[in-house]
């Protein structure tokens, strides 16, 4: 897929999940590079420029996207002509996407550590890291039992069900406003992260607050499974996380309620640090606490001469 079509893809949801879309914009950065006509090197720069504003502007929510595709450029204006930048964009976007699916069974071996068997499990929406986790300690022998939300509205609890069970796992699926009436019974919830801030707050599908406050409430774990490149560096210079809001007809068919009635269609939500228990890395588990000093380490002093 080129770039126009890759971020339509991403725009309409038929690619979704923080991870997939990194990936995604990282190999159409890198297909883009590689079909490129042209030995002109201001335009080859300003050409890519555009590309990745196409992607970014598809989603705005999940930093992995920005990320993947900053990750996949990075080095580019230092090259000095066409063919030595489109050689580095091809391999750059191929170690993040490298990087990024060992980081996703990394992540799964770590988490699955905190399953025993006997747990009952429950997660949020369609994370491919927190399923890595959950099928990882299934894999190990362990008994377990998932509840997985429906996630409304575009449903993607039915995707996670489905892979929960064709993978063999006793599985059931609950609606949203089942969460706290279930929670009593769960010993973990494994969620994933499109976003984390510097002050460690987790961005993630709308709902996935409820089910940390009702998880504190039961005194159940609340677990995040997030890869690194989900920290966002914007956020350490005081910019929010812009919360996604799409088209109303995700909810409420045309005329199905009167006009007068405003419909409110957020797909994101924020959990406060302070209802995580830790978030699962590929670097290992850690606290919300230490989101800030990884990131700094990862992103190098130097971030901060921009600002100072
Ligand atoms: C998906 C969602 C997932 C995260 C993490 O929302 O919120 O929990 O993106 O996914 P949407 P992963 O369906 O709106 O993209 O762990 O696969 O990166």
């Amino acid at each position: 897929m080129n770039v126009e079509q890759t971020a339509a893809a991403i725009k309409d949801m038929t690619i979704r999940g923080a991870g997939k879309i990194a990936r995604a914009g990282a190999s159409a950065l890198s297909d883009f590079a590689i079909g490129y006509k042209g030995n002109d090197r201001d335009s080859f720069l300003s050409d890519l420029d555009k590309a990745k504003n196409i992607l970014l502007e598809s989603r705005p929510t999940a930093v992995s996207l920005w990320n993947g595709v900053h990750a996949t450029i990075k080095g580019v204006e230092d090259m000095k002509d066409v063919g030595e930048m489109v050689a580095l964009i091809q391999s750059n976007a191929e170690t993040f996407i490298d990087n990024s699916n060992n980081a996703v069974r990394f992540i799964g071996e770590i988490g699955a550590k905190r399953i025993k068997s006997g747990d009952v499990i429950m997660t949020h929406c369609n994370s491919s890291v927190a399923l890595s986790v959950i099928k990882t300690a299934f894999r190990q022998g362990k008994d377990i039992k998932v509840y997985a939300t429906e996630s409304r509205p575009w449903r993607q609890g039915i995707l996670t069900v489905t892979d929960l069970a064709n993978e063999g796992i006793d599985t059931t699926l609950i609606i949203d406003s089942a969460v706290r009436t279930v929670m009593k019974k769960v010993n973990e919830v494994f969620v994933g992260a499109d976003t984390i801030t510097s002050h460690g707050a987790l961005i993630n599908k709308v709902g996935t607050s409820q089910l940390a406050l009702a998880a504190n409430e039961a005194r159940a774990q609340f677990y995040v499974c997030s890869e690194t490149y989900k920290f966002s560096p914007m956020t350490l210079f005081g910019d929010r996380v812009t919360i996604e809001e799409r088209d109303i007809e995700e909810v409420v068919r045309k005329g199905e309620v009167p006009a007068s009635v405003k419909v409110f269609n957020p797909v994101f939500d924020s959990t406060p640090a302070k209802y995580i228990d830790a978030i699962i890395t590929e670097l290992g588990m850690m606290s919300p606490g230490s989101v800030y000093d990884v990131m700094v380490k990862q992103l190098g002093d130097k971030i901060f001469q921009k600002v100072i």
